[in-house]
């Protein structure tokens, strides 16, 4: 509450918004909202129409399903889109992620659910605003074998997963896989851990899992409890591109208490498991009761970009990021902000600089909540860096510089003192 004087009155003023001045933790299931579908239409409100309307599908159709839950382990199982249509949409009625949910049977039990959607056939398939949860091996299966290119997933929660959430297999044993996928404004997350009698193990996950696939977006996600359950080791990486993947753009993804963050490449025997890209304006949380490896890693992949993360690791690993390999050449390591070091394995090569690795919980709006925004106290990151060409925006998607120069690490701090306040409008005399 504060008092000013307007016009020779004593106005009490509410509180004019502070939070406006915040940025969110996350814009993952907060998406723009998509236009509203045209053309061919088929809105659904339960689950044989759902079914019925997936059997159906054909190109240029948008299905759109009414709010509800709809147990597909008690009806007809999995939603098999496994025909050669072009440009369909699967999408729940509202812009929310939480009011269309689709249930499976569970990690450790297929039923009739092994995959919750498989996307076997269709291009440029759009898959938006609802829930999938609780299924044997992935919520969103991608299998380029039957021509399957371009997935959009966009503003949808994937909950418990017993193997990796989004799957995109390659084709046989080569090359290519799906490519030019979108994965944005999405949550992915253990309840609680990994389900130690899932069909692969009890660490055998990933968020998104892709196979020899070129040119994806993966962007403005959450990746929150990608972990195995105590004592029984790590589950795999939050992004895992590799099998001569390349070109990957990973950038203002939240990772909380997940045990390990983002790979472009995996496989140390095979010089090329990936190739280019660039992981820039992440922001990777782990608490200190939380065991885990790596933040960002960097395998066997040529030419690619670190670039302004922040990676905070609370003591649970040695390295923030590590660049491994001898497939690795021409890594550019640059402005990231991190509890820990960056590490050279394994014959890598490439430039390190302006890296920051001595950052404090108390540079940070919260940091036991993730909440790694910048504070006005970390001055040793705070326009601190330089312009590149590749990281013209911040996590939240504001434009770099703020202030002097760009800041050190994912955000770019807001002098909030430098904004006026507006005029109040919810004035009332005393
Ligand atoms: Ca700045
Ligand atoms: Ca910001």
């Amino acid at each position: 509450m504060i008092k000013v004087n307007l016009c020779g009155l004593t106005i009490a003023t509410l509180l004019w918004s502070q939070t406006a001045l915040a940025a969110p933790l996350t814009r993952s299931c907060q998406a723009p909202a998509l236009p509203a579908p045209t053309g061919n239409v088929i809105t659904v409100a339960s689950e044989p129409a759902l079914q019925a309307a997936v059997a159906a599908v054909t190109s240029n159709a948008t299905i759109v399903i009414q709010p509800g839950t709809y147990n597909l382990a008690a009806g007809g199982g999995t939603l098999y889109f496994n025909k050669s249509v072009a440009n369909v949409t699967l999408r729940g009625a509202t812009n929310g992620c939480d009011d269309v949910i689709l249930v499976g049977a569970g990690m450790t039990n297929q039923g009739n659910t092994p995959y919750g959607i498989w996307v076997g056939g269709p291009t440029g398939m759009r898959i938006a605003n609802l829930t999938i949860r609780d299924i044997y091996f992935h919520p969103i299966m991608l299998d380029p074998n039957f021509g399957t290119q371009s997935p959009h997933i966009y503003n949808v929660r994937l909950i418990n997963a017993g193997e990796q959430f989004v799957k995109a297999t390659p084709v046989g044993t080569s090359s290519p896989g799906v490519s030019n996928g979108i994965v944005e404004y999405s949550i992915m997350e253990y309840v609680t851990w990994l389900d130690p009698g899932a069909p692969g193990g009890a660490t055998y996950t990933n968020g998104v899992d892709v196979h020899a696939g070129a040119s994806w977006i993966i962007r403005y996600n959450l990746f929150r409890n990608i972990r195995a359950a105590p004592g029984q080791g790590l589950a795999g990486h939050a992004i895992l591109m590799w099998n001569r993947s390349r070109d990957t753009i990973v950038e203002g993804n939240l990772f909380l208490n997940t045990q390990r963050g983002i790979a472009l490449g995996l496989d140390g025997t095979r010089v090329d498991d990936h190739t280019g890209g660039i992981v820039r304006n992440n922001i990777f949380h782990r608490s200190s009761s939380q065991s885990g490896d790596i933040g960002i890693s960097i395998n066997n992949s040529a030419g690619t970009k670190v670039l302004h993360n922040t990676v905070m690791l609370s003591g649970t690993y040695p390295s923030a990021i590590e660049y491994r390999f001898s497939g690795t050449t021409g890594a550019l390591i640059q402005y990231n902000l991190a509890d820990a070091g960056v590490q050279q394995r394994d014959g890598a090569s490439g430039t390190v600089v302006g890296n920051a690795s001595n950052a404090q919980a108390n540079w940070f709006v919260n940091a036991l909540l993730g909440d790694l925004h910048l504070a006005a106290t970390a001055v040793e990151a705070i326009d601190r860096a330089t312009a590149l060409a590749d990281v013209t925006q911040d996590y939240d998607g504001d434009a770099r510089p703020i202030g002097l120069a760009p800041d050190i690490g994912a955000d770019e701090f807001v002098v909030s003192s430098a904004i006026p306040p507006s005029v109040p409008t919810n004035l009332s005399v005393q």
